[in-house]
């Protein structure tokens, strides 16, 4: 496996950072090292599943972090936390800008921090400007991005738009199965004020979501900003094959009804589909999970995640509908029964292009050269971006490494976000 993330590397960057007034790299780079210790696995990345003490402690130095900057600090009764810059005029729509703190199955130490402290950091440097912006910024940390424990992604953000309803708290189930509603409260929320946690769009005047490219085109192209176009549309399901649990010894092939076997050949259709519907669809199956996985057990459940992704949204919606058939045909000829777990299907959403020239021009006054990108990864700013203008700055990932421990990006490209975010927001603000 290839480098990890540390501080001393990070810092060993330190003098080739830009200088921007407000904007301290060695701030950046020992609370993202700080945050990167909260949730450490053994092999070397960062498991911070939601409602857990991990994202607890994580989430209470960043609210620290947040009062320190003078930021009037709140969470929701879901576990969304908003910290409130107030500006001349209080009662216009506001500027928000944020990110989240929880994390895939050993992570990297980028996905999210970065975007949470970045907005952290721009404000602060807006706050020692001594000037009042004229609408409040609110920097927001939603909750359960990623989705990895319950299978919900983009929940936070989706709660506070009005998209998630009472009985999908009592839906969603981690792999305990322990209901989210039921560990929401046991982490000290209250899922049943999910009313009070929905924000009038209307009093939100733009989203602004800093994030780490999660793919090679910026570092390939040496480009140091990204601004984002678009983002496409995710479905997380899950295909269940049900066939006979059998002796693995003494029950001779033709006679099994084996579904790993049907999973195996399923997962090949995953990989060969995309194609045949668009050159930008994807589909990935990340998680298998055999009952009663033994290994001398001919499996009678086998259970599968189905990550179907594409910015065209009538491509990847056909391709759902051919892996299904799919999953049908091969059940039939092996005579075992199948079923869909509907998980969310998110739309694609294209970025304004008020929003996107708001980010270029920022990255063109500081002399930072641009590429306009696709955000294969799902990112809040979706959520927000179907009902209000929502835009991200992506900055480069070494080697396109993401949802790994060696994600990876140089302090110099943190801090370059850092100063486009800060500059958009301000202009986004005084408008
Ligand atoms: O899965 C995603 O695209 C994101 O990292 N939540
Ligand atoms: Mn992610
Ligand atoms: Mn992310």
């Amino acid at each position: 496996m290839g480098k990890v993330f540390s501080k001393q590397r990070l810092l060993a960057e330190l003098n080739n950072c830009s200088f921007y007034p407000g904007i301290d790299p060695e701030e950046l780079a020992g609370k993202l090292s700080i945050l990167a210790g909260i949730g450490t696995t053994v092999e070397g990345g960062i498991t911070r599943f939601p409602y857990t003490d991990e994202e607890k402690s994580a989430k209470e130095i960043f609210k620290s972090w947040m009062e320190e900057i003078g930021l009037i600090v709140r969470e929701d009764s879901l576990g969304n936390i908003f910290g409130v810059l107030e500006g001349e005029d209080p009662s216009l729509p506001i500027v928000l800008t944020g990110s989240h703190l929880d994390s895939v199955p050993n992570g990297g130490a980028f996905d999210g921090p970065l975007g949470c402290l970045s907005s952290l950091l721009a404000m602060k440097a807006i706050t020692e400007t001594g000037t009042k912006p004229k609408r409040s910024i609110e920097l927001v940390v939603f909750v359960d991005e990623e989705g990895a424990r319950f299978g919900n992604g983009l929940f936070g953000s989706r709660v506070m738009m009005g998209e998630v309803t009472a009985s999908d708290l009592k839906y969603f189930k981690d792999d305990q199965g322990n209901l989210l509603y039921d560990e929401m409260k046991k982490a000290g929320f209250n899922p049943d004020e999910l009313a009070s946690c929905y924000r009038k769009h209307e009093d939100i005047f733009a989203f602004l979501e800093l994030h780490i490219e999660q793919g090679k085109r910026l570092e390939s192209e040496n480009k140091q900003i990204g601004v984002v176009h678009g983002i496409a549309g995710p479905s997380w399901g899950s295909i269940i094959f049900y066939g006979e649990t059998d002796h693995a010894g003494n029950t001779p092939m033709e006679y099994r009804k084996d579904t790993v076997a049907a999973a195996a050949e399923f997962i090949l259709e995953v990989e060969k589909s995309p194609r045949m519907f668009s050159q930008t669809a994807v589909a990935t199956v990340g998680k298998i999970t055999v009952f009663p996985n033994g290994s001398n057990v001919i499996s009678g459940r086998t259970e599968l995640s189905v990550d179907v992704r594409d910015i065209d949204e009538q491509a990847r919606d056909n391709l759902l509908a051919h892996l299904e058939a799919k999953a049908d045909e091969i059940a039939k000829k092996r005579g075992l029964s199948f079923e869909v777990e509907e998980g969310i299907k998110i739309p694609p959403v294209i970025v304004p292009e008020h929003i996107q020239q708001t980010i270029r021009t920022a990255s063109e006054n500081n002399g930072l050269s641009v590429l306009t990108v696709i955000s294969g990864a799902g990112h809040d700013a979706m959520s927000l971006g179907r009902y209000v203008p929502s835009g991200m700055i992506f900055v480069p990932s070494h080697n396109g490494k993401s949802h790994s421990p060696e994600e990876w990006t140089s302090l110099p490209d943190c801090v370059n976000g850092v100063q486009v975010l800060k500059e958009s927001i301000l202009s986004l603000a005084n408008q």
